[in-house]
């Protein structure tokens, strides 16, 4: 028997991939703001003695998409349809939902609805008839709590029933004003269209003006019948109505959304917290800059603090244990690779591990509190500045934690130049790596001050160059409205932000870590061969010249190229876990701004390529250089001067 495809669609935000972990037993990444999910995702599931196979989608708020992630979603749906679709609606915003299920059921799919968050429903006052609701739909309505697991087993068992019964539901819009002009065309794509398209569907979606659709239909239309025809019907439904058929499609599907959301919702006054309502409003409100800037310092010197005191702690532990172990070897080689593992793995546990494990577990709080989106909203302007919109701010979010995520992300985003700016700003950004080397260089050897000063003027050189690349593409034509939907306030759970720094940060410890042993390892025995000494004098008036700094530092930035936290580890591998005894603190600091701006790391310049392509990648690296190097220079000629 062929396996059943069941795919999980729905507003963003609300809960799909929550429902894809509970059942595959598999972690995408949750949180609470729109957005996360950018690409779909498959997985076999066994459930009781079947299989199926479940696909988490991007959040689509229609199957007319103005976004990349969306664009994904529907694509998917049309070209890969799952045989059945459990929509993921948020029942704290359900008029939304009722419009995607619309949409849903005109594409002919079979649906079973997961009324999700319905706790958060009955904790806010909502009354929702759930039996009302399936009937007018025609659908099976499921209530659902997925972070508890309650009713997505039923979900499963009603979307297998679905898989083999093939119903659909009942409701048909009829879109009366337009109707002879949908027949119509769908006389003549009738002729061309491939069975497996919806055809209904593909008509009403060419009214729309869908750009895909559009497009396939071109391409399908060999002898070009549609094109002018298309063109001539649209007009006259416009010079009739006075409305373009898009709209007045979205309309109708609206105000049936909207009448069936107050036919099934009754809302009684529920009491909020008052700490809950003070924080809502003081978030969005002016109030809300301080707070914001509150919110990051707070998590920055958290992470650098606590990072500091483990570190202590390791430190202490290691030298203990090594002096336990210590023993002497007379082979140079061989005492070179014990020393190159030793120094690899106190400078991974002690600089590495700590920052990026606190760092992300400290910003997954944050994230599921439902702060982000409101962090987004108050930005909006200051965006708008810019020319990009508040929405532009979760990309750069995510960016604090990794810049590969977060150039993925920049597809929430409308329009190419929007893209490309964030992506320049996110390629700055102080991400978790970036953070280390602040954290390993300056707040462990000059101090927590000076290393929120750098990182105050790394967010400084983000908005400058941000608005200034933003200015000279001129954004302002391509910038959009920012709509989003604020998630409640939640208390973070703990469980899930432990399991989201874990697969953000496992990388550090699986796939850093290794090439840090072995890279130190292969720098000693270069250091033993007299290699490095040649390398370095080589580029030594170059260094000296520009930035004050030893040639050598050429060879931690050629690591940090890789990943940037190399820079670090390898400074302080190869300087022996003590660099104020070979570089001045300047240069340092010095060393610090050059490796935080110089190069977006291979892996962000590989997804760079890939959702960018290769000559705008091409252009921000170039960029990045650029600002390395006037700001390198700058503070080797001006610090110096302020002693
Ligand atoms: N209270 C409550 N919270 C829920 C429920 N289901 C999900 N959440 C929370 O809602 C937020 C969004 O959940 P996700 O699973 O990431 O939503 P998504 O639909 O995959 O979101 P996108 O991928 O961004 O479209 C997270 O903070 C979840 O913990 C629920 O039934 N009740
Ligand atoms: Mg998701």
């Amino acid at each position: 028997m062929k396996e059943i495809r069941i795919g999980l669609i729905g507003t963003p935000n609300s809960g799909k991939s929550t429902i894809f972990n509970k059942l595959t037993g598999t972690y995408q990444i949750v949180g609470n703001w729109p957005g996360k999910t950018v690409e779909t995702v498959e997985r076999a599931v066994k459930f009781k003695d079947r299989t199926f196979l479940l696909i988490d989608f991007p959040g689509t708020q229609t199957l007319t998409p103005t976004s990349m992630e969306e664009e994904i979603a529907r694509e998917y749906m049309i070209e890969n349809r799952p045989d059945v679709i459990i929509q993921v609606a948020s029942a704290i915003d359900l008029e939304r939902s009722i419009y995607l299920s619309l949409e849903l059921i005109e594409l002919g799919v079979p649906i079973v609805i997961a009324l999700n968050q319905f706790d958060e429903a009955i904790k806010q006052g909502f009354e929702i008839n759930v039996g009302k609701l399936s009937e007018i739909l025609g659908v099976p309505v499921i209530p659902t709590v997925a972070i508890k697991g309650e009713g997505v087993n039923k979900l499963v068992e009603k979307a297998f029933d679905l898989a083999h019964s093939k119903s659909k539901g009942n409701i048909i819009i009829t879109y009366e004003d337009i109707m002879p002009q949908i027949n119509n065309i769908m006389g003549i794509i009738k002729e061309f269209l491939p069975d497996r398209y919806p055809l209904e569907w593909f008509a009403l979606e060419l009214f729309e003006e869908d750009s895909w659709v559009t497009k396939r239909i071109a391409e399908l239309d060999a002898e070009k019948r549609l094109k002018d025809f298309l063109e001539k019907e649209k007009a006259s439904i416009e010079k009739s109505i006075g409305m373009h058929p898009s709209l007045l499609i979205v309309n109708k599907r609206r105000s049936i959304a909207k009448r069936i959301a107050n036919e099934v919702i009754k809302i009684k006054p529920a009491s909020r917290s008052k700490f809950i309502e003070t924080l809502d409003s003081l978030s969005t409100s002016s109030y809300g800059y301080p707070l914001l800037a509150i919110v990051m310092v707070t998590v920055f010197v958290a992470t650098l603090g606590l990072g500091l005191l483990v570190r202590d702690m390791i430190s202490y532990l290691f030298f203990e244990l090594s002096s336990y172990f210590a023993f002497s070897l007379t082979n140079s080689l061989l005492s070179a690779i014990l020393s190159g593992v030793q120094l690899s793995l106190l400078v991974g546990l002690s600089f590495i591990i700590p920052v990026v494990f606190l760092f992300h577990f400290f910003f997954s709080l944050l994230e599921d509190s439902g702060y982000l989106p409101r962090a987004a909203f108050l930005i909006d302007k200051a965006m708008r500045k810019i020319g990009l919109n508040g929405k532009a701010f979760i990309p750069l979010l995510l960016g604090y934690g990794c810049s590969v995520p977060a150039c993925v992300s920049c597809r929430i985003l409308e329009g190419d130049k929007p893209r490309f700016v964030t992506a320049v700003m996110i390629s700055l950004i102080p991400c978790a790596s970036r953070m280390i080397i602040i954290y390993g260089l300056i707040a462990v050897y000059i101090g927590i001050i000076t290393a929120l000063a750098i990182y105050l003027f790394n967010l400084f050189i983000v908005l400058l160059i941000g608005t200034i690349v933003g200015r000279s593409v001129d954004l302002r034509c391509e910038s959009t409205g920012l709509i989003m939907v604020l998630p409640p306030y939640r208390v973070p759970l703990i469980k899930n932000a432990l399991r989201k720094t874990w697969s953000r940060a496992k990388d550090f410890v699986y796939l850093a870590m290794p090439i840090i042993i072995i890279g130190t390892i292969f720098l000693k025995i270069l250091e033993i061969a007299g290699i490095m000494g040649h390398l370095n004098t080589l580029f030594d008036p170059l260094f000296v010249g520009m930035f004050g700094l030893p040639g050598y530092v050429l060879s931690f930035l050629l690591f940090g190229a890789i990943r940037k936290e190399f820079a670090l580890v390898f400074l302080m591998t190869t300087l022996n876990g003590n660099p104020l005894s070979y570089l001045s603190p300047i240069q340092i600091i010095v060393f610090t701004l050059i490796t935080l701006f110089y190069i977006p790391c291979v892996a962000t310049t590989v997804t760079l390529i890939r959702e960018l392509r290769l000559r705008k990648t091409l252009m921000i690296i170039g960029i990045n250089l650029l600002i390395a190097i006037i700001i390198g220079f700058s503070a080797s000629v001006i610090l110096p001067l302020f002693g």
